[in-house]
Order: structure tokens, then C-alpha cells, then sequence
């Protein structure tokens, strides 16, 4: 039978077979995280949660990514309430297999892009005082294990030349500036952070190169570690 899971007194609890490995796979705009998923969703027996872009870029016909990068003291607020919502519906899924590999989590998009917005003062602090309340009463009342980080590094360059090639429409208006902010961001939190442990990939290199360090590290990042 398959794992499961039931939702008691606001926490997630396993049945019988537990709960399943959970590994995040975090990165810059562009550092290939998609590549990443895609490569392991081919593995039998693996989960594969990529970002729910496609939500933030259509709620109900309206677009909040565009809007942020439009307007980011406006509309931050509404983006980021919304993506720690659609996170938050991602790590409570019920699982469908032993191993969950996620694009992100509730915890990047507050510690890297919402600490962004905050610091460069595109979120006005009100709106960063609410967020925060959020995030911090779901992360003290719900259980959202990660068992391992996958960190893709890559240099803010290169991701400004993958964004540009991949020519997404709202995101033409991202500076160099605004890729560099978000790496540092990361480089700081991934060392501090408490949730998992951390494995970091070199992510500079082309598809190929990539692809053969998945195939490296393979073993590594499906074995189980709770
Ligand atoms: N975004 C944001 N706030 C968040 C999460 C994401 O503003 N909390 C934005 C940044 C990007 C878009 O959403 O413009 C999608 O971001 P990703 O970098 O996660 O997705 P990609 O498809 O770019 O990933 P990759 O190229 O690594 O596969």
C-alpha cells in the first residue's frame, strides 16, 4: 500500500511507511533548477514538485509576477502572500512516492526573495511585518520536514545570460544588480541555515555538464536521511 497521511491537530502525520525523504532543490533565478527536476523526475519512484509558477502568473486571470516586477512597493506584498501560500500547499501534498524532490520551498521564498524585497526597500516594512507573522505562525505549527538541500550555485553572470536567452516576459526588467542580491542572499542563509543538511553542485557548466553531475551525485541526494 502507499504511504498515508493524515492531517491531525494542524500537523502532518505518516502512516505505517512514514514519511517520505524530502529534498529541496534551491538556486538563483535561472541557476537550472529546472533541468535539475527534470533529470530526476526520469528515476522511478521519485516526486518531482516544481515551482507553481504557472499559479503566480495567472490567479484567477491576474498576473502578480508581472505586477512585481512592475510595481514592486505595490505589489510584492500580493506575489509573496501568494507564494507562501503555494508553498506552503506544496509541502503538505500528500506524497505519491518515497522521495519528494521540491523546486524551492516556504523557506527560500521568505529568507532569499521576501528578505530581498525588505532590504532594498521595495516592501514597505508594514507588509513585511504581516508576511512575517505568516511565515512565522506556519513554520511553529505545521511540520515541514526537509531531509536535504541541493543547492545550485552558479554566478549571478551566468544566470543574467540564461535569463536572457530564455526571454520570459516579466522577467526582461531583472538588472544584474537584482541576481547578485538574491546570490548573496543565499550564499548567507544556505550556511547559516538549521533545516538539512546541504549539498552544494557547481552549477556554471553547460546541459552536459550538468547532466553528468546529477549522475554524480545521484546517490547521494535519493538516499534517505531521516
Ligand atoms: N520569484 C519571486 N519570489 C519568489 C520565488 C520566485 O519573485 N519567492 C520569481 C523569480 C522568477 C520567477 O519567480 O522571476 C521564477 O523563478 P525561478 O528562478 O524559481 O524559476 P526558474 O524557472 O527561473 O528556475 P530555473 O531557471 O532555475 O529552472
Amino acid at each position: 500500500g502507499g504511504t498515508r497521511q493524515m492531517a491531525t491537530a494542524g500537523k502532518l502525520v505518516s502512516g505505517r511507511e512514514g514519511r517520505p525523504t524530502v529534498v529541496c532543490v534551491e538556486g538563483n533565478i535561472a541557476s537550472g533548477k529546472t533541468t535539475c527536476l527534470e533529470y530526476f523526475s526520469r528515476i522511478s519512484d521519485i516526486e518531482v514538485l516544481p515551482e507553481p509558477i504557472s499559479n503566480w502568473r495567472n490567479v484567477r486571470g491576474h498576473n502578480p509576477l508581472a505586477l512585481m516586477y512592475q510595481d514592486p512597493e505595490r505589489w510584492a506584498i500580493t506575489l509573496q502572500t501568494y507564494v507562501q501560500l503555494t508553498m506552503l500547499k506544496q509541502h503538505l501534498s500528500a506524497s505519491l512516492a518515497p522521495v519528494r524532490m521540491m523546486e524551492r520551498s516556504i523557506f527560500s521564498a521568505k529568507h532569499i526573495f521576501v528578505e530581498n524585497l525588505f532590504r532594498s526597500g521595495k516592501m514597505p516594512e508594514v507588509d513585511h511585518a504581516v508576511l512575517s507573522e505568516w511565515f512565522d505562525w506556519i513554520t511553529a505549527n505545521i511540520s515541514l520536514p526537509v531531509d536535504l538541500i541541493v543547492y545550485l550555485q552558479t554566478s549571478p553572470e551566468t544566470c543574467h545570460e540564461r535569463l536572457k536567452r530564455r526571454c520570459r516576459e516579466e522577467e526582461k526588467v531583472i538588472p544584474l544588480e537584482y541576481l547578485q542580491s538574491i546570490h548573496q542572499l543565499y550564499e548567507d542563509w544556505l550556511l547559516r541555515q538549521t533545516l538539512a543538511p546541504l549539498l552544494v553542485i557547481p552549477a556554471d557548466h553547460d546541459l552536459q555538464g550538468m547532466l553528468r553531475q546529477y549522475e554524480e551525485h545521484r546517490e547521494q541526494i535519493l538516499t534517505p536521511r531521516h
